[in-house]
């Protein structure tokens, strides 16, 4: 089985959550819109009449003749496929649940610099983007990781990783989450890092895995950047 993955072609975005996942199972896939027609391709399958359960917006993964939509959905499909999620049912709904989260805090991250419209520029609100900032790097961004620095602590597997003894899909996300909050809240990001061991530690593990580090060293990762989810704007970090 060969996976389409369709997303934005200049971002990592939330289509990395799928592609780290991808890469780190050496799965056979195609990052659609990065070829020449995928674009076409793409707004053909998100804007198409004929289309069965078209997505709202990318990512969405196309398995043979599924569609499947929403970062954590598709995750949920690959997780068994990839052996990136438990076997029992209990386990699965719990790493599906951390992946939730996880894409809350996406949103909120969005948020800081787009609070008011994703359709203006930051430019536009920006006064409205610094209180939200503020709040975000004060309060929501420790109030997650408190949330998921006890998660690895109570983990019952230990406290490695996220669920259980072996990483899960839930674990590469938060990978990138640490990743993108490092490049856009640096200031911030030094100042709470001491207070999060295990979680720096998840980091470092995925990082090293290797699929995650051959995908990380090859030209398939796009470098953070400004049109993403993750932006630096200097005056947002704390
Ligand atoms: N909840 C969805 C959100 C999808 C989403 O917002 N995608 C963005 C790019 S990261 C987009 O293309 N949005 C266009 C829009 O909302 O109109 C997910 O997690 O996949």
């Amino acid at each position: 089985m060969r996976y389409e993955l369709y997303y934005w072609p200049t971002i990592q975005g939330r289509g990395e959550f799928v592609r780290l996942a991808l890469e780190d199972a050496g799965a056979d896939y195609i990052d659609v819109a990065r070829t020449d027609t995928g674009m076409e391709a793409m707004m053909d399958l998100l804007e198409g009449a004929e289309v069965n359960h078209p997505s709202f917006a990318p990512p969405f993964l196309k398995a043979g003749e599924q569609l499947i939509g929403q970062t954590a959905n598709i995750l949920l499909f690959l997780g068994p496929k990839l052996g990136l999620t438990p076997k029992e049912e209990a386990g699965r709904l719990w790493v599906h649940q951390l992946q939730l989260t996880i894409a809350d805090m996406v949103t909120e991250v969005h948020d800081t610099h787009h609070p008011i419209a994703s359709g203006l520029y930051y430019r536009d609100q920006k006064p409205e983007a610094l209180r939200r900032a503020a709040d975000f790097t004060a309060a929501r961004l420790p109030k997650f990781f408190d949330y998921f620095e006890a998660v690895m602590e109570r983990n019952p597997g230990g406290d490695e990783y996220l669920v259980g003894k072996t990483a899960t899909y839930a674990d590469l996300s938060m990978f990138q989450m640490i990743a993108g909050l490092r490049y856009a809240f640096p200031r911030t990001m030094k100042k709470l890092e001491p207070d999060y061991p295990r979680l720096l530690a998840l980091h470092d593990r995925i990082a090293a895995r290797p699929g995650v580090a051959a995908y990380l060293a090859s030209e398939r990762r796009l470098p953070f950047n400004q049109e993403g989810i993750f932006r630096h704007y200097k005056e947002l970090d704390g």
